[in-house]
């Protein structure tokens, strides 16, 4: 893939990057996005029916299920080389934010601190009733298994459908979208709002806009750039093209 070379400069010399991940940005981690999620024992399920809290108040028990089984699924699973690419870009960008969608906590587990969780994070559970967070028990009896503080179930610490996100969370989005110099938005499809909506903030605050997705989104025709490509692929180009011509050749790691 030829990279713009207006691109190369503008991310190169940013002061402030601001970069937005979606469910896609986890499927070469083999994470099914929200789209596919309907393999195997979910097919019957529509994703969007069973991430509400009419569901989990309707059938807790299958809605906590359901996310015990993608707990286990992305516990197998590991960053890959857009991840690590990631990370990088966050060394070397002077100020840095990372701002995503996904719930599977792969970001941090790949090494970038202070990643801006705006849907939660299922590997963490908490209490229905407000008590704060609480530890999932490896084999519980009861399923959703009590909060050890109230006795009521716990949750899935992530935002359902018809949820609000957690203010300070959509606060500091907000605010690094409307201060970056360059916004980078991939593995969405920017359907899911406010989330969603964060690309064009940025594009309105004056920000130059790169969009990475093998596919269109309603976003793509706004773009600055619209590479089509996936995560893994595109962001270690990006990255070796930018920061690494100075250690190529010098024999360094
Ligand atoms: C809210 C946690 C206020 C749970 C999730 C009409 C217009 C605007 C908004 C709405 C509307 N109608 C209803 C709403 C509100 C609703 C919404 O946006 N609905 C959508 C479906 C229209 N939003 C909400 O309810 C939010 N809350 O608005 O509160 C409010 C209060 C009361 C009443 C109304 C409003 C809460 C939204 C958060 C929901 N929780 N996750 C869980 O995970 O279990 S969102 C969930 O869906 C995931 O987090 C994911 O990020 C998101 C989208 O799912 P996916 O499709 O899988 O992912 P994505 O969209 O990112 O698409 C995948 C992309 O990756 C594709 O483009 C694909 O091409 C690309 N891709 C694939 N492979 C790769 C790749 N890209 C790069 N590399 C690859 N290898
Ligand atoms: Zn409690």
């Amino acid at each position: 893939m030829t990279l713009p070379e207006d691109l190369v400069e503008k991310l190169g010399s940013a002061r402030r990057v601001a970069v937005l991940t979606g469910a896609g940005f986890s499927a070469e981690s083999g994470v099914p996005t929200f789209r596919d999620a309907r393999t195997g024992l979910w097919a019957r399920y529509r994703p969007e029916d069973l991430a509400t809290p009419e569901a989990f108040a309707r059938d807790p028990r299958s809605v906590w299920e359901w996310y015990a089984w993608r707990r286990d699924l992305i516990a197998k699973t590991q960053p890959h080389a857009g991840h690590r690419a990631l990370l990088e870009m966050s060394r070397r960008v002077p100020i840095f934010t990372l701002i995503t969608q996904n719930v599977d906590g792969l970001h941090e587990r790949s090494g970038c601190a202070g990643v801006i969780e705006l849907h939660g994070n299922l590997m963490r559970a908490r209490c229905t009733m407000g008590c704060g967070e609480a530890p999932i028990p490896a084999a519980p009896e009861i399923l959703p298994p009590p909060c050890p503080r109230c006795g009521r179930p716990l949750r899935p610490d992530v935002v359902w459908f018809g949820e609000c996100l957690p203010a300070d969370a959509v606060a500091r989005a907000r605010e690094a979208a409307g201060v970056c110099d360059v916004f980078l938005s991939v593995g969405t499809s920017t359907l899911v709002h406010p989330a969603g909506a964060l690309p064009d903030a940025a594009l309105e605050a004056g920000a130059a806009v790169l969009e990475v997705n093998p596919g269109e989104t309603p976003f793509s025709r706004r773009a600055t750039w619209s590479l089509r490509g996936k995560a893994g692929a595109v962001l270690p180009l990006l990255v070796d093209r930018i920061w690494k011509p100075t250690t190529q050749g010098r024999g360094d790691d």
